[in-house]
């Protein structure tokens, strides 16, 4: 793999700065070995730092591949991210710092946070929500999609954020899969200067979906949003919060009850709801936030992530107030109005840590180092990037452009299913290099295997945990063969599947290389090839499809899809735009496709698979390889040579 040698070729070392290590919360290349030594003591440490209810008998009960950390522990997360901090002096700190895409600003201290938590908490008791049942949030970023989560922790109830992104029909999906009572809405956001009307949106899912009794509207718009209420069905959020109580007493939840429910992409067409539990996963964010971000009090935080992705879960919400944090909030898009959007926000709130994707930062290069030069970004101590992997070009600019070579850089490496960072510097001990994620969090087992199981001391294979650990997803919501069979299967049963590629160099860093598996990573946005293969054979002039990855500069991916027509229809340009538009519409304008190329026949194996290797590497304009498993050869030589003509 050329990809390979040339990251092996990095060998620039950034250590921490003195003065940054001087003020660490970890400062001690020992918590490595300790924590190795007694992971389950490391995190029952850590887990003193929260609020119980009722202490655990034991630290982790592991029936593999089923986890049961803090056995018999009592606690409630939104005590823990509110209630411990307003007794305090954090009551009147910053909680959020809320900015809208229009420029339309908001502060929520932790008494304010507490007590609107505590009012929607009562307002969903009011519509019968009680412990367990699934709430869907279907908002955009704005302040009351945390407040909506944290009031469903309060009472015990499953939250299930669906991203603001996502079509009507994805929407009415995870609805029904999770067969949610209450559906929590916005008459919309808004996105580059337009209306994304969830409410239209929603009104499309709703029809569909026997499960939802009630429907919950927040107004974010200024009567610029049409919305069509449905009497008896839904109601306006600030009018329920009117006449809502503050006074709200926090559900007892067990260690295992769960937290939440959210969807992610996998190998086949159909999203799986990733299950996430109480104690585990609020000890694994809380843990990360401090260490990886070195969060102390007087930070102000930044992870432009949404919260409809489990960043925005973990790293916007859940870690950061669990911390006791300000967390910046911003609705829309860099570029809007300007280019430098981002690095106004920074300078108007001095933000001291910020975290982001290398989609983002990529886009950053493009546009010119004049955009953030132009804005006073001194505040800043450090910098984070998730999502993909970061290319040591970029992970340098970023340093040098937006860090000043002043910040740390920690290259975070998680999944939804892990809950929390798993692979990351910790920025006060290690020296990084651009382009690795450098080591496991302590008391993480890590092992890169080959495809048969043998470890791989240095070199690449596949990425696998060894070990349970605190925030790992429970299962997969109402499919526990699937969970079985995706994750703990392809090694023995007790070592985790990550479905990524990875490398170990000779210093033991781990270098990601991406996903193996029919996951596509675009423009940090997880989308499952079959899903957005699904869409195009949805259409009635498609008769198959395959989806592949194309390597974008900016992007990481785009989405090529190969496409065979029925019998009797022409290819052409306007077909081709609009199959990209059903698929927009069919999951999220996330998953258009970048190009739709129309071929005679998809190259297959003898025994009908299709070859995506061989439609990558033509989508990649890469000398094909060794093709003689293919049923008919010429397929591929004769969809090579248009492809090439036609790009
Ligand atoms: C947090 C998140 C998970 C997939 C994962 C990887 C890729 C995420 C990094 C990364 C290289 C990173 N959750 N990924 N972070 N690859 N370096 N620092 O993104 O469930 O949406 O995606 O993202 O392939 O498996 S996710």
């Amino acid at each position: 793999m050329s990809e390979l040698s040339a990251l092996l070729q990095e060998d620039r070392r950034f250590d921490p700065s003195a003065e940054f290590v001087k003020h660490a919360h970890v400062s001690d290349p020992g918590v490595y070995a300790a924590a190795a030594a007694d992971p389950e003591g490391f995190w029952a440490n850590f887990a003193r730092e929260l609020e119980w209810m009722q202490p655990w008998s034991k630290v982790l009960d592991w029936q593999p591949p089923h986890a049961q950390w803090f056995v018999g522990g009592k606690l409630n997360v939104a005590v823990n991210c509110l209630d411990r901090h307003v007794r305090t002096w954090r009551r009147n700190k910053a909680a959020f710092i809320w900015e809208g895409e229009p420029g339309d600003r908001r502060t929520l201290t932790y008494f304010d946070l507490h007590r609107q938590v505590c009012q929607f908490a009562n307002v969903l008791k009011g519509l019968g929500v009680t412990k367990g049942d699934r709430v869907a949030l279907y908002l955009p970023l704005i302040p009351e999609l945390a407040i909506a989560m944290l009031a469903c922790a309060r009472i015990g109830a499953v939250h299930s954020v669906v991203f603001g992104g996502f079509s009507a029909e994805s929407l009415r999906d995870r609805i029904n899969d999770a067969q949610a009572r209450v559906l929590v809405t916005a008459d919309g956001g808004y996105r580059r200067g337009s209306i994304i009307p969830l409410k239209q949106m929603a009104d499309e899912a709703l029809k569909e979906t026997p499960s939802i009794e009630h429907v919950v509207i927040v107004k974010r718009g200024h009567g610029d949003i049409p919305v069509h209420v449905t009497e008896g069905r839904d109601r306006w959020y600030h009018r329920l919060m009117d006449d809502a109580s503050a006074d709200c007493p926090p559900e007892e939840m067990d260690a295992e009850d769960m937290l939440y429910i959210l969807y992610t992409s996998g190998t086949t067409g159909k999203p799986k709801g990733i299950v996430h539990t109480t104690a585990g996963y609020l000890l694994g964010v809380y843990a990360t936030t401090k260490w990886v971000f070195d969060l102390k009090d007087d930070d102000v935080y930044w992870c432009t992530a949404d919260i409809g992705w489990v960043t925005g879960h973990s790293y916007v919400v859940y870690g950061p107030l669990a911390n006791g944090a300000t967390v910046v909030m911003y609705e829309g898009a860099p570029d809007w109005p300007r280019k430098d959007r981002f690095w106004e926000i920074i300078e108007r709130y001095g933000v001291t840590i910020f975290y982001t994707a290398p989609t983002a930062i990529r886009a950053f290069m493009r546009w010119g180092t004049d955009w953030p030069a132009g804005r006073n970004l001194s505040s800043l101590r450090l910098l984070g990037s998730v999502g993909e992997p970061i290319n040591p070009e970029a992970w340098i600019w970023y340093h040098q452009h937006i860090g000043h070579e002043r910040c740390p850089v920690v290259d975070t490496w998680w999944q939804t299913e892990t809950g929390s960072i798993l692979i990351s510097p910790l920025p006060g001990v290690t020296s990084t290099k651009p382009g690795s994620a450098t080591q496991p969090f302590p008391g993480i087992s890590v092992k890169v295997l080959t495809q048969r199981g043998e470890d791989v001391p240095v070199g690449g294979g596949l990425l696998a945990l060894t070990r349970p650990w605190p925030s790992m997803l429970r299962g997969i919501y109402g499919d526990p063969e699937r969970y079985v069979q995706q994750y703990w299967s392809r090694w023995s049963n007790g070592i985790y599947f990550t479905g990524d590629g990875a490398k170990i160099d000779e210093d033991g860093y781990y270098w990601l290389l991406g996903r193996v598996d029919d996951v596509l990573n675009v423009a940090g946005h997880r989308i499952g090839t079959m899903e957005v293969e699904s869409a195009l054979v949805d259409h009635p002039n498609v008769a198959e499809a395959a989806v592949v990855g194309r390597v974008h500069q900016i992007k990481g991916h785009a989405l090529c899809a190969f496409v065979t027509v029925k019998e009797g229809v022409g290819h052409s340009e306007s077909l081709a735009d609009e199959l990209k538009g059903h698929v927009a519409h069919k999951i999220g304008a996330i998953a258009r496709p970048d190009d739709i190329i129309f071929a005679a026949d998809l190259p297959k194996t003898r025994s009908g698979k299709i070859m995506r290797r061989l439609l990558r590497d033509i989508a990649d304009g890469k000398t094909l390889g060794d093709t003689t498993t293919l049923a008919d050869p010429s397929v591929v030589a004769r969809l090579k040579a248009q492809y090439e003509d036609e790009t």
